[in-house]
């Protein structure tokens, strides 16, 4: 039996979504302006289970932030301060490594590196950094620095962004994280972080990276100021690159936490948006592979409700997360890996952990989502 469709523009985009065809920017504008909630999570499930079946991803991961000194003053940031401000910090090498080495890092798969615009580390401090993790952890995979980290320390070094990548992988960095790319829109880039880096940088960045065969996630911070074109235009951009490149592995949306941050008035995303992001980017970004519901800025509720409107994975452990707790996310900091399971099977959705790269991690012959 045919569903019916209460907004009828979702009628077409169900025979496209059927016959396997590409969304247009029209049907991206529809799929945010529908307010039927549950039929989007319909057609989005429809996506992620030909894609996925029943599985929902996870991994044990750590993240390691350097420094939250930062050149950029960006609104949209609560977590980057002036070097001078005695509330900033900024790491040794021994304490990076330290930190890397501590919690519960026996069965930690993944460091997940990223920091502040810091203006004296320099890109040889940076490279000792993933050389030093890489020797004391040569299992664990190294995700570090966004495209606008590269581009910050190619300009520092003077060297292209090609090179400054060639030697971050020469010292261990294997993939790159999504952050940074915000909104492509210059119009409200030029407002919540005009510091930064444009969008057109960050996809050329990105465009390197995956050419020297370093794979990368990408993200869009949503619930600020931009409009469900600006929206609509990043996601179509993030999918024309990916049609060259073939680079990226999962698409975060994430969502705008304005406290402690200059744009505080901004009332926060709400779970309707939320899911709306998740399922909007599923049924649009048809050639990126994973949707992530990133369970610490979604709160682990809402990550696991998006497990049937689009999303195929959890994102982490952490073990110790600060960007957005800088910015007032009231979630834990950390998850367990049982936690995590538990989320997961309650959501009827079967766990698997996998690595960075989306293989199932095993350990003496039997994956750790079924030791667990
Ligand atoms: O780049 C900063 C965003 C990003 C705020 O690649 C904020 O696997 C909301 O990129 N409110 C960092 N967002 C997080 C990130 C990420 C997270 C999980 C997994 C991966 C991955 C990447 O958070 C920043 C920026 O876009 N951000 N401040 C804020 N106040």
């Amino acid at each position: 039996m045919q569903p019916v469709f209460e907004d009828t523009r979702l009628a077409g985009i169900h025979q496209k979504v059927l016959a396997g065809e590409r969304l247009d920017f029209g049907d991206g504008l529809a799929l945010y302006r529908t307010r039927d909630l549950l039929a989007l999570g319909y057609l989005a499930n429809l996506v992620r289970e030909r894609l996925h079946g029943n599985i929902t991803y996870f991994n044990v991961n750590r993240h390691i932030n350097p420094t939250d000194v930062c050149v950029a003053s960006c609104r949209l940031c609560a977590y980057g301060k002036k070097a001078k401000d005695p509330k900033a910090y900024t790491m040794s090498l021994e304490q990076a490594w330290e930190t890397a080495g501590s919690g519960w890092s026996e069965a930690v798969t993944e460091f997940h590196v990223v920091g502040g615009l810091h203006p004296f580390l320099t890109l040889d401090w940076y490279c000792e950094l993933f050389r030093g993790l890489k020797q004391r952890h040569p299992r664990v995979h190294l995700k570090a620095l966004t495209m606008v980290e590269v581009g910050y320390l190619a300009e520092r070094s003077g060297l292209s962004t090609l090179e400054t990548l060639r030697k971050l992988k020469e010292a261990g960095v294997d993939s790159l994280p999504g952050g940074g790319a915000e909104i492509f829109s210059e119009r409200v880039r030029r407002i919540i972080c005009d510091h930064k880096i444009g969008g057109g940088e960050w996809l050329r960045i990105a465009r390197e990276a995956h050419s020297l065969g370093l794979h990368s996630n990408c993200t869009m911070l949503y619930g600020h100021i931009e409009t469900d074109e600006d929206r609509v235009d990043h996601l179509l951009r993030l999918r024309a690159l990916q049609d060259e490149t073939r680079g990226f592995m999962a698409f975060i949306p994430l969502a705008f936490h304005p406290e402690n941050t200059p744009l505080c008035h901004i009332p926060p995303a709400t779970g309707f948006n939320d899911l709306t992001n998740i399922a909007a980017a599923r049924l649009l970004l048809d050639n990126i592979p994973h949707i992530k519901a990133y369970w610490v800025m979604l709160t682990p509720r809402i990550a696991q409700v998006a497990q049937r409107f689009g999303a195929d994975d959890m994102d982490g452990t952490l073990v110790e997360e600060r960007i957005y707790h800088d910015a007032g996310a009231t979630t834990s900091r950390s998850l367990r890996r049982q936690e995590l399971l538990r989320l997961i099977r309650e959501a009827g959705r079967e766990p698997v952990e996998r690595d960075t790269l989306y293989r199932p991690v095993t350990r003496a012959g039997t994956t750790l989502a079924v030791l667990a």
